[in-house]
């Protein structure tokens, strides 16, 4: 057995004692109320999930087990699944212990490779990668032991055995994706001497000769792996994970909502947002070609990608992570210094609009700045490299879920009717 599954061994049991007496002893106490509006609007702000993993608090951006974003960026992506799933930092040792771990899973069964291949050479590169997930689900532990009737005790562990399969295959498949999907001839074999995302950015096949890009991966994969549990991709797999529905079918699931404009997709349109204003400009425009630039495509009726957020009220300290990368490799490229400049203009025209609530930049708005300086110019493949990533959060927030044991979804809709008939409140609190 590995140490990350004897850590979790020793941690689990208490922890579940100790959220079983919570529910016993307080299980009526009110945490939300949920207003008209919030049922019509995307359930904003109603707090009706847990997640351990990590917290967005709106003033400050992503927190994992406690330790801020911006402190974690010169970590590995192992030592955040570590971190994300244990709530501490790993030891040399123990980081070690999971890559080998990973190491182990990485070998992709060749009918994936065979369906990628049956597929239309069109395909968005996200239906790839989920179809190549879904393929897998014959693999999946969990189902096979459910079958076999497993307790309910044992569940986190098959889950945690999908997780890492899982996770080990990811940049393997995502890679061959890349490749087969955009013609970078044939898929380059994973290199066992590498750390997880290093390996990822070897198999992409771009060139990297000051080994920046592998830099960059590692960044991108810790600063995307979890933004708590709200979030479209999050709540989708776990919706679909509380069902018993294994690992496969979950993230699959959650990483398709990841595939939305609103979600994951916002870092294809950002750059493509950014390269136009470079096309229409003839380079890098000036801060008051930008500016109208984003008026413009206000009065359009369209949003500036990479700019506002559900939760967040800050710049994102992940942001503020890509943008000071860029400052340090990738100052003087056109691309970099418009994403730049872009940060400069764009939120004070966002204030002027009274209904956006964060004017700021998200993730999304410096990412595709970065990959695009290192040759990854195919920008509907960036939503794949925010899923693998992803996947260590969701992943993670599954395994605790099943040690939790906690219940299926079924919150209770109500329809419009029955809401008109809801008798208004009082006068004096009405507006509270
Ligand atoms: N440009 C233009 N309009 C914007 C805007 C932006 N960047 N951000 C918000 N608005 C608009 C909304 O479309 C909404 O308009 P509507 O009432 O006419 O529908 C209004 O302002 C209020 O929205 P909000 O409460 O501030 O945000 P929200 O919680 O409804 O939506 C988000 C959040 C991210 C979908 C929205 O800010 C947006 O569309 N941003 C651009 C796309 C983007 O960057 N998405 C990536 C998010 C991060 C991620 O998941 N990867």
């Amino acid at each position: 057995m590995s140490k990350l599954h004897d850590k979790l061994a020793q941690q689990i049991p208490p922890f579940r004692e100790q959220v079983k007496k919570l529910v016993k002893e307080r299980g009526a106490q009110v945490i939300s109320q949920v207003s008209i509006e919030q049922a019509y609007g995307g359930m904003r702000g109603v707090k009706s999930l847990v997640c351990d993993t990590s917290e967005v608090p709106p003033d400050k951006g992503l927190i994992i087990r406690g330790i801020p974003i911006a402190q974690l960026t010169d970590k590995l992506p192992e030592d955040i699944l570590w971190l994300l799933l244990t709530g501490e930092l790993p030891g040399k040792e123990e980081v070690e212990d999971l890559q080998a771990e990973l190491r182990k899973r990485v070998a992709v069964p060749e009918y994936v490779w065979s369906v990628l291949r049956a597929m239309p050479a069109d395909s968005h590169p996200m239906v790839m990668l989920n179809t190549a997930i879904l393929v897998l689900e014959k693999e999946s532990v969990f189902r096979q032991r459910y079958d076999a009737g497993m307790k309910k005790d044992e569940y986190w562990v098959a889950v945690l055995e999908d997780a890492l399969n899982i996770i080990a295959k990811l940049p393997t498949i995502a890679a061959g994706i890349y490749r087969m999907r955009f013609g970078k001839g044939a898929r380059i074999p994973s290199d066992p001497t590498l750390d997880w995302a290093a390996d990822y950015a070897h198999m992409l096949g771009l060139p990297d000769p000051k080994g920046e890009f592998a830099k960059l991966m590692r960044l991108y994969m810790v600063l995307h792996s979890d933004h708590e549990s709200g979030n479209v991709s999050a709540m989708t797999a776990a919706t679909v994970n509380s069902a018993l529905s294994d690992l496969y079918y979950a993230l699959s699931a959650g990483l398709n909502g990841l595939a939305g404009p609103l979600h994951g997709l916002a870092n294809q349109e950002c750059l493509g947002w950014i390269l136009d204003t470079n096309k229409k400009f003839g380079g890098r425009p000036t801060n008051e070609q930008l500016k109208k630039y984003a008026e413009d495509t206000l009065a359009a009726g369209r949003v500036v990608p990479g700019y506002g957020h559900a939760v967040l009220r800050i710049t994102d300290p992940r942001f503020d992570a890509f943008l000071a990368f860029g400052k340090k490799y990738c100052a003087g490229d056109p691309v970099f210094d418009t994403v730049a400049a872009v940060f400069e203009v764009v939120p004070d025209v966002l204030k002027q609009v009274q209904k956006i609530k964060d004017p700021w930049p998200n993730v999304d708005a410096g990412s595709g700045g970065l990959l695009y300086h290192y040759g990854m110019t195919e920008f509907p493949y960036y939503t794949v490299l925010f899923s693998v990533s992803r996947a260590l959060g969701i992943c993670s927030q599954a395994v605790i879920a099943r040690a939790l044991g906690l219940a299926i979804t079924r919150p209770k809709s109500v329809t419009t009717r029955w809401i008109q008939a809801q008798a208004p409140p009082p006068p004096a609190a009405a507006g509270v």
